[in-house]
């Protein structure tokens, strides 16, 4: 029996194995070594995991509890996540080469998607339509009934809660299916879930591969919403198999972020965000400012100072904490990033800096790329990694223009100093989300989605509720005697 740890599905309360014993490697992309391993749910894991969630729904007190009771055993929840950030950081580090400052980070915006969707639900109103008619109606939001949460390798814990939270909170019961790559931190939520005494069903942890793991949970009729984060191409056969059962889906897809950078830019602030927007986690961010566009006038002096930014960042070990910026999650992402790096050398982009660090290593060195071609791969394409695309510009309508021309619509950002010109042009951005002269800044109230190709739907708020419930209407007459 080996020593490592080993992280189990958590179904009814209990982190059990696989039923036919199958597990899967679990690898840390610093050392390169296998330090874990994990159950791999098969077809049977995610019926038993669908079950208990159905049952907890269907029969348990947690639909049924009040408001006020739901929201307090999901702070008790929050409370323990605090009590245990070290522990959860660390394993996001360990799995996925995380800076460990940033994981910390990760864990309080946990932390806090918790205590806000548990508060969000505990307080929230319904609308009344006074009608002319002699009736009133009014509205009311019951939960939908038990969700497949699918979630991505980048934000291991923290995507994962962004789906759990709102899910549990209004009253749902959830399934969550971690990445294959990253199933340690959320296996360890689900064992504090079960501290926290959430009831036996409420929180599944199921851990697996895509397939059967994930398209089980997704093509199942007792299954009532399916949310995901990934990969476009992904998020296709999500829906597709989703339908089969009419349940409603929401996705967070993939991005190629425009971050607009005009002349009138305050530099230094407009540099601080520019480059952790690309190069923080090492750009695996869906939310990432890819692709840059720096007005002509400020060029040369952006330029000069984004590059010496990028290459001041600390790359090492994530647990040092001098490291800013370390390994990509896995060999295969590694690869994935590589063969751009390599088609932009191809292609004759110019290399400002960074490239494949070619010591064995799974780094790709923050990388700053000009003049490639508006159709090739790298411009065009989500690396989902630290790989900046730049181009310049003249005009706002060429700004705006280069920055829709996507398939994407994530996200974009832009740095200007003249206030009309960035609510103009911020209207004028094909994207959910749009920063000016700053980036990754949240508000949960606010709607979280993309465009196009970056999505279906959008979480947060009031928008998670439209979601994860079934609104009703209720029409009263009112006997006037
Ligand atoms: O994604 P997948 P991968 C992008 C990024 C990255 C690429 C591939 O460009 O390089 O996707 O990453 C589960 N039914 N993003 O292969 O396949 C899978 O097990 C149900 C952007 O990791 O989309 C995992 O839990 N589930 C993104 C999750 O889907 C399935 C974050 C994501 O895996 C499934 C991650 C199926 N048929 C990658 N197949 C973002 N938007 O932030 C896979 N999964």
């Amino acid at each position: 029996m080996s020593d490592q740890p080993f992280f189990g599905h958590i179904i009814d309360g209990e982190e059990v194995p696989s039923a036919g014993g199958e597990t899967f490697e679990v690898w840390n992309p610093w050392t390169r070594e296998v330090w874990a391993s994990a159950a791999d749910g098969q077809e049977e894991d995610a019926h038993r995991a669908i079950a208990s969630s159905r049952r907890a729904f269907d029969e348990g007190p947690w639909p049924r509890m009040s408001r006020a009771e739901r929201a307090g055993a999901i702070h008790a929840l929050a409370d323990l996540m605090e009590a245990r950030s070290d522990d959860l950081a660390t394993l996001d580090s360990t799995n996925m080469a995380k800076p460990f400052a940033q994981a910390k980070h990760d864990v309080a915006r946990s932390v806090h998607n918790f205590r806000f969707f548990a508060d969000h639900q505990r307080d929230h109103t319904g609308e009344v339509f006074p009608m002319d008619s002699g009736h009133h109606s009014y509205s009311e939001f019951g939960p939908a009934g038990v969700v497949a949460a699918i979630s991505p390798w980048n934000f291991p814990l923290m995507m994962a809660t962004w789906k759990i939270a709102p899910a549990i909170a209004w009253g749902n019961t959830c399934i969550i299916k971690p990445s294959e790559d990253t199933p340690a931190s959320v296996t360890l939520l689900g064992r504090l879930a079960t501290e926290a005494g959430l009831p036996d069903g409420v929180l599944n942890v199921l851990n697996g591969h895509g397939a059967p793991a994930g398209s089980t949970l997704t093509g199942d009729d007792r299954v009532d919403r399916v949310t995901f984060t990934g990969s476009s191409q992904t998020g296709k056969l999500v829906m597709a198999s989703a339908a089969t059962h009419l349940a409603p889906v929401s996705l967070e897809l993939g991005g190629k972020g425009a971050n607009i950078v005009f002349d009138d830019a305050d530099l230094d602030n407009a540099v601080h965000w520019a480059i952790e927007a690309i190069f923080r986690n090492a750009g695996q961010i869906c939310l990432a400012g890819s692709r840059l566009f720096v007005q002509d006038g400020i060029y040369d002096a952006f330029m000069e100072r984004f590059v010496a930014a990028a290459e001041a960042l600390t790359i090492g070990d994530p647990f040092d904490p001098t490291t800013t910026f370390s390994a990509l999650a896995s060999r295969k992402h590694f690869e994935k990033v590589s063969s751009y790096v390599q088609q932009a050398k191809d292609l004759d982009g110019t290399l400002r800096t960074g490239g494949v660090a070619d010591d064995g290593t799974w780094v790709v060195r923050p990388t700053i790329i000009e003049g490639l071609g508006l159709d090739s791969a790298p411009y065009c394409e989500e690396i989902f990694g630290p790989v900046c695309v730049v181009n310049r510009f003249d005009t706002e309508d060429k700004a705006v223009h280069l920055a829709n021309d996507t398939r994407y619509g994530l996200n974009a950002m832009l740095f200007t100093e003249n206030l009309s010109r960035a609510h103009r042009v911020a209207s004028r951005l094909k994207a959910g989300t749009v920063w000016v002269n700053c980036f990754f800044i949240r508000d949960l109230r606010t709607p979280f989605g993309g465009v196009g190709d970056s999505g279906v739907g959008r979480e947060g708020g009031d928008f998670s509720r439209e979601f994860f419930t079934e609104p009703k209407a209720v029409v009263m007459q009112i006997d006037r005697g």
